[in-house]
């Protein structure tokens, strides 16, 4: 029986025309720009997000660590969201590395930072204060259930930054996602950012990898940064041509990951007890809650027998991620085993 992974949109596959294209890449020595792949990939993703240029990381969390140690220098504060990748998952690596001190602002439950708290947040010039140079924005937002942030909220943000002397990241790990939602391209929603990455490796299916893109001078500082964290790969052309692959065949078609989430999510708020709500799934997440009288790692485990895989929760709260590898079907199919999982719990016990 196929097992519905719903855990993250990590774990898809390579297609056979990745595959293919793997093999038979052109390549070079990338540390010399020798390598045809990778410009390629460099240059289309630039084009894409309406950049000058483009770099290709070993992953989105060495795209967002590049990006921070361009933009920043050790002691530097960064605001960003209490929710964002790079605060929770990126193993601290912005302050272990960069020096970089976090400063957060609450992320609102559609993934904004209030403006106001990001002004407020900002240090005057003191003697005491470090300064704030950085402001860190997610798009589409994991932890607020793959929200989107639209290209006016962006462009207001960036204003206020940019008033205030703040360089503007933007981690678009997911961001063709937020731009299909949106019916806006991935270059509108990127055009006021100073820097922005993309991920190949997650709804864009490819093994590995994730672009960093900003103007030709950050780029060009972006690559020594890159190569001082050991992430300079040689012929990376053969893992860049399947990102290539995914630039032209994956794109549209996340329009069906987003209505298997909405399947998923209409789903499970008709399931007793589970709360979940289909009109706040914007894209390829879906967060949800059990009874009260379910626990959830117990859930999972009897899921997981059942051939249905969801990661453990940090909290209440469950995400359920759908991607290239899962089928309407396979929706309709985990529905229905976590429909008799919810069953085999007697209500009032735990
Ligand atoms: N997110 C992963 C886990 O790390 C949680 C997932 O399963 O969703 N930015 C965002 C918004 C991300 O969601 C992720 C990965 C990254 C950056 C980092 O990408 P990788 O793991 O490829 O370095």
């Amino acid at each position: 029986m196929k097992v519905v992974d719903l855990r993250s949109d990590t774990v898809t596959l390579p297609t056979d025309e990745m595959r293919q294209a793997m093999y038979q890449a052109e390549l070079g020595d990338d540390d010399y720009g020798e390598d045809p792949t990778v410009n390629l990939l460099e240059q289309r993703s630039a084009a894409l997000l309406g950049k000058e240029a483009g770099l290709f990381t070993a992953s989105g969390i060495m795209s967002n660590l590049v990006a921070i140690l361009t933009h920043t220098r050790a002691g530097d504060e960064i605001i960003l969201g209490s929710e964002s990748h790079i605060l929770w998952y990126e193993v601290g690596g912005a302050s272990a590395l960069g020096g970089a001190i976090l400063r957060t602002v609450p992320n609102e439950e559609d993934g904004r930072l209030d403006l106001v708290a990001i002004e407020a947040t900002v240090r005057p010039e003191d003697i005491h204060y470090p300064p704030t140079t950085l402001l860190c924005l997610e798009n589409t937002h994991n932890r607020c259930g793959g929200t989107v942030l639209s290209a006016e909220y962006t462009a207001s943000a960036c204003d206020l930054a940019h008033r205030h002397g703040l360089a503007v990241h933007l981690d678009g790990a997911r961001i063709f996602n937020a731009a299909l939602t949106l019916g806006v391209s991935a270059a509108q929603l990127a055009s006021p950012v100073d820097s922005v990455c993309y991920c190949l490796s997650k709804s864009l299916s490819a093994p590995v990898g994730s672009v960093l893109c900003g103007s030709g001078e950050f780029i060009a500082r972006a690559r020594k940064k890159r190569k001082m964290l050991g992430g300079g790969m040689r012929q990376a052309g053969v893992i860049a041509a399947a990102g290539l692959v995914a630039l032209d065949t994956m794109i549209d078609r996340l329009a069906q990951d987003h209505a298997n989430a909405r399947r998923l999510a209409e789903g499970l708020s008709k399931i007793p007890g589970v709360n979940c709500s289909p009109e706040k799934t914007l894209s390829n997440i879906v967060m949800f809650s059990l009874p009260s009288h379910v626990p959830p790692h117990a859930f999972i485990d009897h899921l997981r027998e059942k051939d249905v895989k969801l990661n453990y929760p940090e909290g209440p709260r469950l995400r359920a991620v759908t991607h290239r590898m899962v089928e309407a079907e396979d929706i309709d199919r985990a529905l229905d085993r976590m429909q008799d999982v919810v069953q085999e719990f007697p209500t009032g016990l735990s």
